[in-house]
C-alpha cells in the first residue's frame, strides 16, 4: 500500500515530538514536519522534509505537496499568548486559516480527502468565578464556551473555522451532489505530561514542572494556589487520541469537535504525589493572579462520553496507572 504524506506542524513541541514517533513507529507515513525550530535530535532521522520558520510565510509552499493528512499543532499557548494577544492571534488563527484553505483547496480541486486533525484545549471553556466552575463539575462540548483568554478565543474560533471550511463554504452542504471537502476533527486537550518533554508557554505547565523539579530535586515555587483543580492526561494518551481520531469513520462522528479526559486533580494532589516519590523535593506555593485566573476559568473535568460513543476513545491511563507504570519508573531513568 503507498505511504500516507503527513504534515506534522508544531513538531518540536511536546505533542509533535511524541507524535512524529508514534507515527514513525505505527510505519506506512512519510512525514513532513514545520517549526519554528529546528528538529530535536530525538525525531530528526524519522523526517522526510522539515520546513524551518514562520507557518504564516511557508503555507504557501504545501500547496505543492500531496498531503493525506495534517496535524496542525503549531500554536502559542495560553501564558504566551496573553503576555503578546496579537502576535498569538497571527500565530493561532492566520497560521490555521492558511492551512485550512490550502487543504479545502486541494481537498475540492483533486476531489481527494484530506484529514485536518487539530489540537483544542480546555481553554475554549470559561466560568465566570469558581462558584460556577466548582458547582459545573464535568462538562460537555456546547457548556460554557466563554473563554477568557486569547489562547482560547483563538482556538473556539478555529474549530469553527474547520467546521466552516469543512461543512459550510459556498453553502454547499445545500449541493445535492457536493464537491470533495476537507474533513476537520478537533480534540479539546487537557494539561498533557510527558516524562520526556517539558512544557513551555502553557498555564497548565504547573503540574509537568512540579514533577520534573522534584525528580531533579530542585526547589520548585507553584504559581497556583494549592486548591487549583483542572483534567491531565499522559502525553501518551493524548498521541492515542489524535490517532484514533483519524482513524475514525467519517459517518461516526455527529460533530467532530471532542473533549476526552483521562484525571483530575488540584495542585496540592501534584505536590503530595511529588513528595511521595522523592521526599527531598521542596515544593512551596506563590499564586500568580494572572495566571491563576486562568486556570480559575477553565473547568475542574470534562465529560468525553461523545468521544467514547462515536470513536471508542478511552484512556490507558488513570492517576494511579500515570505515576506507578508511566510517569514515576521513566522520569527516575531520566534523571538518575
Ligand atoms: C496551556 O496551558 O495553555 C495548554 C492547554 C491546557 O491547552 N497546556
Amino acid at each position: 500500500m503507498a505511504e500516507k504524506q503527513v504534515l506534522v506542524t508544531g513538531a518540536c513541541g511536546e505533542i509533535g515530538q511524541a507524535l512524529v514517533q508514534s507515527l514513525a513507529k505505527r510505519g506506512g507515513y512519510r512525514i513532513f514536519s514545520a517549526d519554528l525550530a529546528p528538529l530535536p535530535d530525538a525525531i530528526a532521522s524519522l523526517v522526510d522534509e522539515h520546513f524551518q520558520g514562520d507557518l504564516v510565510i511557508k503555507a504557501k509552499y504545501f500547496y505543492d505537496y500531496d498531503f493525506d493528512v495534517i496535524f496542525h499543532l503549531a500554536a502559542s499557548l495560553s501564558s504566551t499568548a496573553e503576555k503578546s494577544p496579537e502576535v498569538a492571534h497571527r500565530i493561532n488563527v492566520d497560521g490555521t486559516m492558511l492551512l485550512l484553505s490550502m487543504a479545502a483547496y486541494r481537498s475540492e480541486k483533486y476531489e481527494k480527502e484530506v484529514k485536518f486533525l487539530f489540537p483544542s484545549t480546555i481553554a475554549v471553556y470559561g466560568f465566570p468565578s469558581l462558584k460556577e466552575k466548582t458547582a459545573a463539575g464535568q462538562i460537555k462540548e456546547n457548556e460554557w464556551n466563554n473563554p477568557q483568554t486569547m489562547y482560547g478565543c483563538t482556538k473556539l474560533h478555529c474549530e469553527k473555522l474547520g467546521l466552516y471550511y469543512s461543512s459550510f463554504m459556498g453553502q454547499r452542504h445545500l449541493d445535492p451532489n457536493p464537491p470533495t471537502m476537507l474533513d476537520f476533527r478537533a480534540i479539546r486537550f487537557p494539561g498533557l505530561i510527558s516524562a520526556f518533554t517539558v512544557p513551555n508557554g502553557g498555564t497548565s505547565d504547573y503540574g509537568p514542572e512540579m514533577l520534573h523539579a522534584a525528580a531533579q530535586f530542585k526547589p520548585y515555587v507553584c504559581f497556583v494556589r494549592e486548591d487549583t483543580k483542572i483534567s491531565f492526561m499522559a502525553m501518551q494518551d493524548a498521541v492515542k487520541s489524535l490517532l484514533m481520531l483519524m482513524d475514525a469513520p467519517h459517518e461516526n462522528l455527529t460533530y467532530p469537535v471532542y473533549n476526552i479526559a483521562a484525571f483530575s486533580l488540584t495542585a496540592r494532589e501534584f505536590s503530595e504525589w511529588s513528595l511521595k516519590s522523592f521526599p527531598e523535593a521542596k515544593i512551596t506555593f506563590e499564586p500568580n493572579i494572572q495566571r491563576q485566573g486562568i486556570v480559575d476559568s477553565w473547568p475542574e473535568d470534562l465529560d468525553d462520553s461523545m468521544a467514547r460513543k462515536e470513536w471508542g476513545w478511552k484512556p490507558d491511563y488513570d492517576v494511579e496507572r500515570f505515576f506507578n507504570e508511566y510517569f514515576l519508573p521513566e522520569i527516575r531513568k531520566r534523571y538518575e
